[in-house]
């Protein structure tokens, strides 16, 4: 009786485990849900990361829910809000802003859902509110453009007046564009940053500043600084309105490396372009797995770029994926 007893017993628990494992497996196998809430369709490079991400989504075999905020800080949080109500597994979003994010991103947290910052950073004090952040260094980018800009004045005594046509107010490349040329070129004071506008990160935007510089200040610019390649390309046909000849008559720097930041490179209009790259969606899928999977990932990944000055973009043109 009693060892039927513990056969019996022990045939219960042999079931238990089984089915515990059964479950399990299951579990793991369940097809992961990521929210995520892009920025909006600003610029090439924008549109360039939303194919990235939902191309990578689908070869990772992640169901995606995709949202556009048009620029706008009050749609991501809704947008966040709703995946928080939706039980997504993990929420991804690229932040228009650096700031204002403590309470939504509390919220996520407080439903153990986890979150990763993709393109754009977020400034926090508790930084345990995100997993990790996948982008470019845009300080970096900001110093080497600064650099370019040394090496081309090196001879020139100068004064060297930039214009700077930021990007969307209070984003993280807007913010940290202007500081890492600030840094480079603060020792030198020849340098001079004579005007400082946002164009907010679009061909109409970038136009319209560029009409208003070359207005006031004319011949007295040397240096287009611009954050982008769609202000750039605005601020190019501004210029060419206004009688000013893009990359002759003035040092345009650009950033992005898009195809079509390329191609004004190969007509002569922009004098470098640093790349930024959009094709964040594999590292993307690649983290929200490892992240599922409870597997430690990097609180910072940086992608990997560089810069091309104007003589390379005809040789490179045809290789460039965005
Ligand atoms: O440079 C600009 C886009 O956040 C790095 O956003 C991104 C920037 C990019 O609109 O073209």
């Amino acid at each position: 009786m009693r060892l039927i007893g513990k056969l019996a017993i022990g045939t219960l628990i042999g079931t238990t485990l089984t089915l515990a494992a059964g479950v399990d497996a299951s579990a793991q196998e369940k097809q992961i849900t990521l929210g995520f809430s892009q920025v909006g369709a600003e610029s090439a490079w924008r549109t360039a990361d939303t194919v990235s991400v939902k191309t990578a989504a689908k070869d990772a075999g992640i169901n995606l829910k995709f949202s556009d905020a048009q620029q706008k800080q009050e749609n991501q949080i809704k947008a966040i809000r709703s995946f928080i109500a939706q039980k997504v597994n993990v929420i991804a979003f690229s932040p228009v802003v650096e700031s204002g994010w403590e309470p939504v991103l509390a919220e996520a947290k407080a439903a153990h859902i986890p979150v990763i910052l993709t393109d754009r950073a977020v400034d926090v004090k508790d930084t345990s509110l995100y997993v990790t952040v996948i982008g470019s260094d845009f300080v970096e980018e900001g110093r080497r453009a600064g650099r370019w800009l040394e090496e081309r004045y090196k001879n020139d005594a100068g004064p060297v007046n930039i214009v700077e046509l930021q990007g969307t107010v209070g984003s993280a490349p807007a913010n940290d564009r202007h500081a890492g040329l600030i840094e480079v070129i603060k020792s030198d004071p020849k340098f001079k940053i004579i005007a400082s506008q946002s164009g907010d990160f679009t061909l109409a935007g970038g136009k319209q500043v560029m009409e208003a510089f070359a207005k006031t200040y004319g011949k007295q610019i040397n240096v287009v600084y611009s954050h982008n390649d769609d202000m750039t390309l605005g601020a190019i046909q501004a210029m060419e309105e206004a009688g000013i000849k893009p990359g002759k008559d003035v040092s345009v720097v650009s950033f992005d490396a898009t195809k079509g930041g390329f191609q004004a490179m190969v007509a002569g209009k922009i004098n470098v372009d640093v790349e930024c790259s959009p094709l964040l969606g594999p590292q993307l899928m690649a983290a929200v797995k490892d992240v599922v999977a409870g597997k430690q990932v990097p609180k910072r990944i940086v992608t990997n770029e560089t810069v091309f000055p104007m003589n390379v973009a005809a040789q490179i043109l045809p290789t460039r994926k965005y």
